[in-house]
């Protein structure tokens, strides 16, 4: 493939609400482009973008990947990026290394949750976008009630440049509004179309639009407004370039037609991407964080800046090796060149180098500024690493990646794999960002920590693939913990007399409950020395071990204050041991009398939500225990402050989509213990019991 200098280059990623066809549009770019000689469908697991066994299996796309096409001299790389919420780490890190997005919507659906969410992110970044409605070929398609859509919910800067000619089985080809010309298709899918005049009844349409978009032309820009006020008209030329210069500021976002499957538009969207959106030269600049000083620095976009280079997707496959992707913000990455990973802050030999079609490699010997590729074995990069000269020791920022909102605990089917399995899930976290693993040495779980239910079934089934190793999903264990709720005294005598040295130690003690989070406090009251005082501190240690299992159900014991007042010793029988012994003794029986009770963590949540979902939300909250602590309307919809029992957030994620398809999310933090309510508790402890019969 031949290299492109940075203003030929456009870097651009297909977003959108899952199934509005990005993959197959991709299909029908890259067959037009003659990358690939037939289209491939999704239905038949053909396609290019959606290669790997994973998303052939679900019919969907899991990863995020990357093809190029040349075009009107040209290089655009796609980024053909997940729908599904499950893979936003996949999405976040296309978003990464693009200077353009186009977001997909179904003609059928108009905009969706996944339409607003991706809208959202490109906008933050002030990402310069068009809106594709595909589909159009569908029977309940309907163009005008997308335009409305978009217009209403994204925003009045969403404004058609193409038109639909026909609709449902009808749709046959699109009208350039800025040309004032109609390209009717072939009927084969083959992406061939002849150009025509636009038909009649559409004329009156295309120019009421062309007038809109030429007020805005000449409103963007002052030259085009002289010329405006002065003939009432702008060339086409003219109006191709104050609409892309208001793509390229944010205050545009042309809207284009096509479907995907029959190959119709498709060529004009294409056209739209080299017209308006912006080379990586858009940027300008790069901010960085020198490794050594923390100090920012911003570098020019340019060849002859240092270099700066971004690992954003890894693969590890055996058919294609080791294989980091990496855009060059800026200098050159060329084949045997020494750089330096300031992440990991290790040197990396560059080997190979290619542009990456789908996980067909192309070799070349160099990544020029603001491409991207890959680059094979190299040992310590990860995604989310820069690569530069050593004496730079840059640092881009990392990907901007929801942190994960949904746990299960997982165990291997064979018993003793856990290592394997350990080892297993921390390789495919260097891949995939957007989890993560804590072995909780306490509850004696391993839980994962990720995006949704079908994120976990991809790394479970990734596991088995490449690790050869079986994993169960169960529920996440919750960390409870016991502490008292009344004062209590009890005596503690540890005697044994088995022949040569005897033991003996003998405490009294009094427990009183201490309030949450104060944990334990230990007094000694000890007068007329019938307690040695070298032996106290042994006393504390008894009482300190066996808070580490509780009397109801075994988990940890928080939250009181033991003192101790009284006790007595022997001449020769007494030691460290025996009195720690009796400390234990005596705090155990001391805890039964104390009107033990368990605590549960309770979690501050707070939940997005579209209004008319606001009712279920509610209702489902109040189902898990969940206290409102506020509801207040912000940005468009209701934010709910609750606190939720851990234990009833299980799922919850999963749950939330499907009460509101989508379009409400969640995040959680820590908040604190409470006491579990008394037949929540009965209900925990005769399960410890069976448990522990279970494993005697
Ligand atoms: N009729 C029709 N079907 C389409 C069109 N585009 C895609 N499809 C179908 O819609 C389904 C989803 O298409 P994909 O290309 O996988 O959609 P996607 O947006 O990539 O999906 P995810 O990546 O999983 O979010 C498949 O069954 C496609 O064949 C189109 O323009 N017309
Ligand atoms: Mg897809």
């Amino acid at each position: 493939m031949k290299k492109y200098e940075i203003s030929e280059l456009r870097n651009v990623a297909i977003v959108g609400h899952q199934s509005s066809g990005k993959t197959s549009l991709c299909e029908a770019v890259l067959f037009n482009a003659g990358v690939i000689n037939r289209i491939g469908k999704i239905e038949e697991g053909n396609t290019l973008m959606d290669s790997d066994s994973e998303e052939i299996k679900r019919k969907i796309s899991v990863y995020s990947n990357v093809a190029a096409i040349e075009h009107n001299k040209k290089k655009i790389n796609l980024l053909d990026t997940p729908g599904y919420e499950d893979f936003i780490g996949q999405t976040m890190a296309a978003l990464k290394v693009i200077e353009g997005g186009i977001i997909v919507v179904s003609a059928e659906h108009g905009v969706e949750s996944g339409t607003e969410k991706t809208w959202g992110y490109l906008a933050k970044d002030e990402i310069p976008r068009i809106v594709c409605v595909n589909k159009m070929d569908k029977e309940h398609a309907d163009f005008d009630k997308c335009v409305k859509d978009a217009q209403d919910t994204l925003g009045k800067t969403v404004m058609p440049i193409m038109l639909p000619v026909g609709q449902g089985s009808e749709f046959r080809g699109v009208i350039n509004i800025l040309k004032k010309k109609a390209y009717i298709y072939s009927k084969d899918s083959k992406g061939t179309f002849k150009e025509e005049d636009i038909p009649d009844q559409m004329v009156d349409k295309a120019a009421e639009w062309r007038q809109k978009l030429q007020d805005f032309a000449a409103e963007s820009d002052d030259s085009l407004l002289e010329k405006f006020l002065e003939s009432g008209e702008l060339t086409d030329e003219e109006l191709s370039r104050g609409l892309g210069a208001g793509c390229r500021q944010g205050t545009l976002v042309p809207m284009v037609v096509t479907s995907a499957t029959t190959n119709v538009g498709v060529k004009q969207l294409v056209d739209m991407i080299v017209e308006m959106l912006p080379s990586p030269e858009w940027r300008h600049e790069i901010e960085v964080k020198s490794v050594s000083s923390d100090e920012i620095k911003t570098i020019k976009i340019d060849k002859g800046s240092p270099v700066i280079s971004f690992v954003f997707k890894s693969l590890s496959e055996k058919d294609i090796g080791d294989m980091s992707y990496l855009r060059v913000f800026s200098g050159e990455v060329t084949g045997s060149q020494d750089l330096y990973n300031s992440n990991e802050e290790s040197s990396e030999r560059i080997g190979q180098l290619f542009f990456m079609q789908g996980k067909k490699k192309i070799d070349t010997d160099s990544i020029p500024t603001g491409d991207i590729g890959a680059a094979v074995k190299l040992k310590t990069a990860k995604v989310n690493c820069t690569l530069c000269k050593k004496r730079d020791s840059f640092l881009v920022s990392s990907i901007n990646c929801p942190s994960p909102s949904i746990r299960t605990g997982i165990i291997p089917k064979v018993k003793g794999e856990m290592d394997k399995v350990g080892m297993g899930l921390h390789k495919l976290a260097d891949e995939d960002i957007s989890f993560s693993i804590e072995s909780n040495q306490q509850l004696r779980q391993t839980i994962l920590s990720g995006q949704g239910e079908q994120h976990f079934d991809v790394i479970i089934s990734r596991l088995k693939e490449r690790y050869n190793v079986e994993v169960e999903m169960v529920p996440p264990k919750v960390e409870y913990l016991e502490t008292i709720s009344a004062a209590a005294s009890a005596q503690g005598k540890h005697k044994k007399q088995s022949g040569g040295r005897g033991q003996y130690g003998d405490v009294h003690l009094r427990i009183e409950p201490l309030s949450r989070g104060e944990g334990f406090k230990f007094v000694n009251e000890v007068v007329g020395g019938n307690v040695p005082t070298k032996h106290i501190p042994a006393v504390e240690k008894g009482i300190i071990e066996a808070m580490e299992g509780g009397v109801l159900a075994g988990h940890k014991i928080v939250d009181l204050k033991a003192t101790l007042f009284d006790g007595s010793y022997h001449s020769v029988d007494s030691s460290d041991a025996a009195f720690k012994a009796a400390g234990s003794k005596g705090f155990k029986i001391a805890m039964k009398e104390a009107k033990p009770v368990l605590l549960e963590p309770i979690m501050e949540i707070e939940v997005f939500v579209p209004d008319e979902h606001m009712g279920d939300v509610m209702g489902d909250l109040s189902m898990r225990r969940g206290k409102i602590m506020g509801t207040e309307q912000e940005k468009g919809q209701q934010r709910i402050t609750a606190q939720v029992p851990l234990a009833d957030l299980y799922r919850y994620s999963t749950s939330l989509r499907s009460m509101t398809q989508g379009r409400a999310n969640h995040s959680r933090k820590f908040s604190h213990y409470e006491t579990v309510p008394h037949e929540q508790a009965q209900k925990l402890i005769a399960q410890f019991k069976k448990e522990n019969e279970e494993s005697d």
